[in-house]
């Protein structure tokens, strides 16, 4: 390791003891733009890493809320706002059972440099908590909900900081956190992104992810000449991001042979076409099952315990959690011929891994490039909120189109070496750039 890295990451880890994923995504990132910043002292002198790293306010808090049985349940709730250098704080709320304060920080320092590459006005932040809503009743999922954000509500607003979802918060969580804000501040306003469309939601929100990621792994492929007709790609997760990756592959001529959960993968050779991907969403947005039911209804494979990555692919599409790529699962990729990992999760790959992907000079989108499009369509949910307008789904996803490829060409542009595009350095320097110009503007802040 670079010693001018070693050091700043020294200081990191002595000031945020055991916060190993905050770690991980911050010497990622320092590692990157050490070199840059030595070539350009202005950031050296302004301490801008220094300060990145420190989050501008973290707000932990108590959320109390009675079961369906009339028990007391205790959960702890978190709201990190890492940077607003370039806009109000942005970024999701994650509940399920391994939520911490160093998985928060990962999620909010990563978004800073996500949403600085959108091309929109949108500063850095996430939150959520150890809430599982597995297997519990909406009736006590809307109970956390209301409860969560009584306390979170004194802390956000549509100028100051809007979340919206990530793992285990989509569309019902964020509509009974929307009532219970609009009932105790008596106000409707674009508080949060991934809204219903009747009440303020945008189109292509829910697709924005899949759809967005997707359209990276294109612009990637172009590059080479290629494109998806034909392409067989493997994806883990079973969500949100993953559901529409598979149904914009589908519709570009690719076939999707994976899907997993936290129990197992499935292998369908055959593909998920869209019938079988309606099957998916009832699955497990309505029904709420294990994706083990597929293989049964389908009769393929199921690996219980297992992620899908030794299933021979042209493309990865890693869109469950952090860390779920090993150094070995990278190489087993690379051997079986995978040319393109598009990360829809936030850093999927361990460290280990991305050195193979980058070693091997694959096609590799980091997920703050590649699954910016959410946050990407919630900055567009945001303008339509302050317009009071709606626009059609055609014009979303056209600039979601446009901001992909947007966010590709700065990746390029920073990322290039030679015939090779390292994306993490590109990402991580032009995401990096606008912020800490801004910071220097706006002085000691
Ligand atoms: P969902 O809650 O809709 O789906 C999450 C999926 O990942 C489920 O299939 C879940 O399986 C699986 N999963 C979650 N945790 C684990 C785990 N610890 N081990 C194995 N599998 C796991 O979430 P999303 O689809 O919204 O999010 C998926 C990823 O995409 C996350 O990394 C998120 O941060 C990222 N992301 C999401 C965006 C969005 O707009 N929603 C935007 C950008 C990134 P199970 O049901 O068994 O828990
Ligand atoms: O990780 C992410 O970018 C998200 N979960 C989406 C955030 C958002 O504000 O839409």
């Amino acid at each position: 390791m670079d010693k001018s890295v070693e050091e700043f990451m020294t200081k990191v880890k002595d000031k945020n003891p055991g916060e190993k994923e905050f770690h991980q995504a911050v010497q990622e990132v320092v590692e990157s733009i050490m070199p840059y910043i030595q070539k350009n002292p202005k950031y050296k002198k302004a301490k801008i890493l220094e300060r990145m790293v420190e989050p501008e306010r973290v707000i932990i808090f108590r959320v109390p809320w009675l079961d369906d049985k009339g028990e007391i349940q205790i959960n702890r709730g978190y709201r990190i706002q890492m940077n607003s250098a370039i806009g109000p704080y942005k970024g999701g709320l994650r509940f399920h059972p391994s939520v911490t304060l160093s998985i928060l920080k990962f999620l909010a320092f990563e978004q800073v440099f996500k949403n600085s590459l959108t091309t929109l006005p949108m500063g850095g932040g996430k939150g959520g908590s150890d809430f599982d809503p597995k297997g519990k009743t909406d009736n006590e999922v809307m109970k956390f909900c209301q409860s969560f954000m009584t306390e979170l509500q004194r802390y956000i607003g549509s100028d100051t900081d809007v979340p919206a979802g990530d793992i285990g918060v989509g569309g019902r969580e964020i509509g009974f956190m929307f009532g219970q804000y609009r009932k105790i501040r008596n106000e409707f306003t674009g508080v949060l992104t991934g809204k219903g469309l009747n009440w303020g939601g945008s189109l292509i929100r829910p697709e924005a992810t899949g759809y967005g990621a997707t359209y990276f792994a294109q612009e990637m492929l172009k590059t080479k000449g290629e494109s998806f007709k034909g392409k067989t790609c493997v994806v883990s997760g079973s969500g949100n991001v993953a559901q529409y990756i598979v149904e914009k592959i589908h519709q570009l001529g690719g076939k999707v042979v994976t899907l997993s959960d936290s129990s197992g993968s499935i292998y369908d050779p055959s593909g998920i076409d869209e019938k079988k991907l309606t099957y998916v969403m009832e699955l497990k947005n309505v029904q709420r099952g294990r994706i083990k039911e597929y293989a049964e209804k389908y009769k393929c494979e199921y690996v219980s315990g297992k992620t899908p990555w030794h299933f021979k692919c042209d493309c990865a599409f890693p869109s469950a959690t952090q860390n779920e790529i090993s150094k070995e699962d990278a190489q087993t990729l690379v051997d079986n011929g995978c040319i393109l990992v598009a990360e829809g999760a936030n850093m999927p790959t361990t460290p280990e891994g991305v050195e193979v992907f980058i070693e091997n000079k694959i096609l590799y989108g980091p997920g703050k490039a590649a699954n910016a499009g959410g946050v990407a369509t919630s900055g567009l949910e945001m303008s339509q909120n302050s317009m009071r307008m709606s626009w059609s789904r055609e014009e979303v996803d056209k600039k979601l189109q446009w901001i992909m490829s947007q966010i590709h060409n700065s990746c390029v542009k920073y990322g290039k070496d030679g015939d090779f595009v390292n994306y993490v350095k590109g990402a991580n320097i032009a995401g990096f750039v606008k912020v800490a110009d801004a910071m220097i503007d706006q002085g000691l802040i």
